[in-house]
């Protein structure tokens, strides 16, 4: 990730997301608006996480680097 998400990510609804970070500090996906996904993904690891059912447009940030640029994950 180096300290950017790359994107913007398009996935089915309710589909089985992994993230890889290819950092050497953990980072989150946490979705903008609460009830969303929100998983740590450890330094130079992976997490997996369920995307939302709802088509639509979510933005996303790391809750550790709250100076990261937000992502983009697309439901459709
Ligand atoms: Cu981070």
């Amino acid at each position: 990730m180096s300290f950017a998400f790359n994107g913007p990510l398009t996935v089915s609804p309710g589909a089985q997301v992994t993230v890889v970070n290819k950092d050497s500090v953990m980072h989150t996906v946490t979705a903008d608006s609460t009830g969303g996904f929100d998983v740590s993904v450890p330094a130079g690891g992976t997490a997996t996480f369920t995307a939302p059912t709802a088509p639509g447009s979510y933005s996303f940030h790391c809750s550790i680097h709250p100076s990261m640029k937000h992502g983009t994950l697309i439901v459709k």
